[in-house]
């Protein structure tokens, strides 16, 4: 038998709000709040995320601003705005640094990483542990950015563990300690448990994942459906085969061709969508990657671009499904335009490792109707 995979997952904490203080040392020990603003008046707008002394007070992300700074009138607090460039350039030094550590990484999206480091560890759980709080101290040293990183037998428990003593928390969870160490958290600690779940869940009296373990795969399947029923029912138990694959370095793969003439008629244009859709497609698929967004781009006669994309929370791979996406994306792209289009386009992206397509394909289904 093979020794066990061990997975390490890093996620940075508060991450725009930190790498603000790590600008300005100043900030440090008042609440900071990093802001979109919408530009509509000077506190329009939501907020991004917030430091640990903020989000004491109760500051979110998502919340108003408004809002937040009414929370933390009087207490000397800090309105930035978001600054991303600034943060994607110590997001790249991090990720390059972990990236060093790991046998196998995959990002996922600015502040979070899968490392697997199975090879390395031996399949020891004490040496990953290890390196979990050295892989800690490193980015702390380097960028004197705190972060919280979970170890487990997979993806699904090291993000689990990473999340569970925030911030600057180290969770080790070794395989004999799997169900026990799973069993009193709410079932939403689960990924892919939105609000929509967690609430069936709990019209069957389902609330943690104790409780999601002792309901039977039958009844699962039942209410969720063949492949999502049978994932809860093995992420109830620890149990995850997901691949830490390195993403496609672009994170895209696109085509673009020039048509024979200008045109608005979908019956003109989508034949050439078409061909574009099952070129990109079968280019991700040589790389093993499923990718979960795919957009339409339209140079139009006028040389601007227009464009439509739509996300899907699992990842696609068959090239049907896509054409059809591409066809009510190249609809809806045609109805915010009165121009003909010159150029047509597609793009995937948004990519994930193939094997973890059709768990929920349902939310394609509900797109196409
Ligand atoms: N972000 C955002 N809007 C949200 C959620 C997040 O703009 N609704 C941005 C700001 C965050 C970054 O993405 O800094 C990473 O998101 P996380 O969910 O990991 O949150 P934080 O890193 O801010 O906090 P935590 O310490 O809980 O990981
Ligand atoms: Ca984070
Ligand atoms: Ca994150």
């Amino acid at each position: 038998m093979s020794s066990p995979r061990i997975v390490i997952h890093v996620d940075l904490d508060y991450f725009f709000a930190q790498c603000e203080e790590k600008r300005n040392p100043n900030l440090k020990g008042k609440p900071v709040v990093v802001c979109v603003y919408s530009g509509r008046t000077s506190e329009s707008g939501a907020v991004s995320t917030a430091n640990y002394n903020a989000r004491s007070f109760g500051v979110k992300s998502g919340m108003p601003i408004f809002q937040a700074k009414r929370i933390l009138r009087d207490k000397d607090a800090a309105f930035l705005p978001v600054d991303k460039p600034y943060y994607q350039e110590i997001s790249s030094r991090i990720m390059a640094l972990l990236r060093g550590h790991a046998d196998k990484f995959e990002q996922v999206g600015i502040d979070e990483a899968f490392l697997d480091v199975s090879a390395q560890s031996h399949g020891d759980f004490a040496t990953a542990k290890k390196l979990a709080s050295e892989l800690k101290s490193r980015v702390y040293e380097q960028e004197g950015i705190t972060s919280s990183v979970g170890s487990g037998p997979n993806k699904l428990v090291a993000k689990i563990a990473s999340d569970q003593q925030k911030p600057n928390g180290l969770t080790t969870v070794a395989p004999d300690s799997i169900l026990d160490f799973l069993a009193p958290l709410e079932v939403r600690r689960i990924v892919g448990i939105g609000k929509k779940t967690e609430q069936i869940l709990q019209g069957i009296g389902v609330k943690t994942i104790a409780d999601l373990r002792a309901v039977p795969a039958e009844r699962l399947r039942e209410l969720f459906g063949r492949t999502f029923g049978a994932y809860l029912f093995d992420a109830a138990r620890g149990i995850d085969d997901e691949p830490v694959v390195e993403r496609d370095e672009r994170e895209q793969i696109s085509r673009i061709v020039t048509l024979k003439r200008n045109s608005r008629s979908p019956e003109e244009i989508f034949p050439e969508i078409s061909k574009l859709i099952d070129d990109v497609v079968s280019k991700a698929a040589d790389k093993g990657l499923a990718f979960k967004t795919i957009s339409v781009i339209g140079i139009m006669e006028d040389l601007s671009t227009h464009s439509r994309s739509e996300t899907f929370e699992t990842p696609l791979d068959s090239a049907e499904s896509s054409r059809r996406i591409s066809r009510v994306l190249l609809e809806n792209l045609l109805s915010g335009t009165t121009l003909e289009i010159r150029r047509i386009g597609v793009k995937l992206s948004n990519f994930a490792s193939t094997g973890s397509t059709a768990k929920f394909q349902s939310t394609l289904k509900e797109f196409l109707g």
